[in-house]
């Protein structure tokens, strides 16, 4: 096992070393082959419903690590306290892989908190947040490391930022979410459709899944299912909901009724 610093862990022996309450945002992600709900992402929230902005504004190097654990717990504690064990749908959770000192030691409170609420690791879905340059080789130490732990791995705002071509080359994650950038005015845009197709196509063809996040109109919605895209978030669909799961699309023959 990698070594471990005893100071950036003991913010991660219990999940409450991070001393603000937090509160976590469930918004959907639907697979339109059915209507149902393919997972949950789990947003970041404050004790009285602030924004991700605000709360991570508390966030500073002595405190990253405790937050980044605190998150992964209360996402889970609070998606089963809403019902999450009820449904089909997995959990997704965002991280910052710098906020990850040790794969397999960090990854320990998440995987007990999942095991004392009866939630199965394959149920687990971690979004690779990149808002700052990362080393390859130790995204993809963490990324192997949850795989072997049965989880699957996303990466987030694939398009934007950090999250280019080099992160699909270097790692090997189950899903790519398309950054809401590519998605905004997909539908009369099209360059944007050219490249979100090209992108469809090489994931089909790695056999990783595609989700478009940040879909606003029915425009949009309608270009990305032409395209064959299937699982898709966004303000359109539903919004983020503090404390509550969303429930499944009412779907109708050949069109979805939102
Ligand atoms: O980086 P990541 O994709 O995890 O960001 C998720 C953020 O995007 C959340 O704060 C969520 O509220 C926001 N979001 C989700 N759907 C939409 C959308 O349709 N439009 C916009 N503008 N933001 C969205
Ligand atoms: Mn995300």
């Amino acid at each position: 096992m990698d070594s471990v610093s005893p100071r950036k862990c003991s913010g991660c022996k219990n999940g409450a070393a991070f001393p603000h309450v937090l509160r976590t945002a469930f918004q959907p992600i639907y697979d339109l082959r059915d209507g149902s709900v393919f997972a949950y992402e789990a947003l970041v929230r404050g004790e009285h419903g602030q924004g991700a902005a605000e709360v991570l504004g508390w966030v500073d190097d002595e405190n990253l690590y405790a937050f980044d654990q605190a998150c992964r717990v209360e996402a889970i504690r609070q998606a089963v306290a809403a019902g999450l064990l009820d449904t089909k749908a997995r959990l997704s959770i965002n991280f910052m892989p710098n906020a990850v000192y040790s794969p397999m030691a960090c990854i320990q409170l998440t995987l007990k908190t999942a095991r004392e609420v009866g939630l199965a690791e394959d149920r687990l879905i971690f979004e690779l947040t990149e808002n700052e340059r990362v080393d390859t080789a130790h995204v993809r130490e963490i990324v192997a490391a949850y795989r072997s732990l049965g989880f699957a791995t996303a990466i987030d705002d694939f398009g934007a930022g950090y999250a280019g071509l080099n992160l699909l080359a270097n790692l090997q994650t189950d899903l790519v979410k398309i950054d809401m950038e590519l998605v905004r005015g997909i539908d009369s845009s099209e360059p944007r459709r050219q490249i979100v197709y090209a992108i469809v196509r090489l994931c089909a063809e790695m056999g990783r899944q595609i989700i478009a996040e940040g879909i606003e109109t029915p425009g949009e919605l309608e270009a990305l299912q032409a395209m064959g895209v299937h699982l898709v978030q966004g303000y359109y669909l539903a919004r983020p909901a503090l404390g509550s799961l969303a429930p499944a699309l009412s779907m109708q023959p050949a069109r979805l009724a939102v």
